[in-house]
């Protein structure tokens, strides 16, 4: 049977490198003639994606749940593509993903949201082979040059952030290493040189560079 792509998730506090290395990874696997294809959530090019962009430009204010279930819908109008690509044979790369979502609409304290009813939306989306988690100290982060105006692009938030990403992190790695239906999770030091950080990114995609054998799960089904 022809091998599928892999699907491979970078996510990442801000500052964390996230965009560069997703780029630098994009190049690694076009240079190796790979069909490979990126995408980047939020997308802000869709009409879901525009309202999306609005809110994070505090343009438009909207409804904490409102909000979370239209970025988890900017997910959905593109998860057949990707399994389509994904079973041509197409490597597919994400600059974030469900777990972002999660992470950001659980840690807004006002708005009272749980984990679980974040979660609940994204259940079901392709779940990637490979999550890489570029994990950055928020301290470290802001001296790295300082936030953004976008919303949530603040310390306190991104703290916040971190911890429930590490809850994930745990939960999709709690079967050593290896989930039933979120692959692999691991969590990379960003706060390493940009060479040394794509070098590690490199040696836990290289063995998925050619594809994968084992059908395309759903997240947490
Ligand atoms: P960028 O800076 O990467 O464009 O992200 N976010 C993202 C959410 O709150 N929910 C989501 O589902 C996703 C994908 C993270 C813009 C901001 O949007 C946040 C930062």
């Amino acid at each position: 049977m022809a091998k599928r792509g892999a699907f491979i998730v970078i996510e990442g506090l801000d500052r964390s490198g996230k965009t560069t290395q997703t780029g630098r990874l994009l190049e690694q696997l076009e240079q190796r003639d790979r069909p490979v294809q990126l995408f980047k959530f939020p997308d802000r090019t869709t009409a879901i994606g525009k309202m999306i962009d609005g809110y994070l430009r505090s343009q438009s204010d909207l409804d904490d749940r409102a909000i979370h279930l239209l970025f988890s819908a900017n997910r959905w109008e593109i998860a057949s593509t990707i399994t389509n690509l994904l079973a041509s044979g197409t490597t597919v790369l994400a600059d974030r993903y469900a777990f972002s979502g999660i992470a950001f609409s659980a840690s807004k304290v006002t708005a009272g949201l749980t984990y679980e009813w974040c979660r609940s939306p994204e259940i079901g989306l392709p779940a990637p082979d490979l999550t890489v988690f570029l994990d950055i100290d928020p301290e470290k982060a802001r001296e790295r040059g300082g936030y953004g105006d976008e919303r949530y692009e603040k310390e306190e938030v991104q703290k916040r952030v971190r911890g429930v990403f590490d809850r994930i992190g745990k939960e999709m790695g709690s079967r050593a290493g290896e989930s039933e239906s979120g692959g692999r999770w691991v969590t990379v030091d960003a706060g390493h040189e940009k060479d040394i950080v794509q070098g590690i990114i490199w040696r836990l995609v290289e063995p998925l560079m050619n594809g994968v054998e084992n059908p395309l799960m759903r997240l947490w089904e």
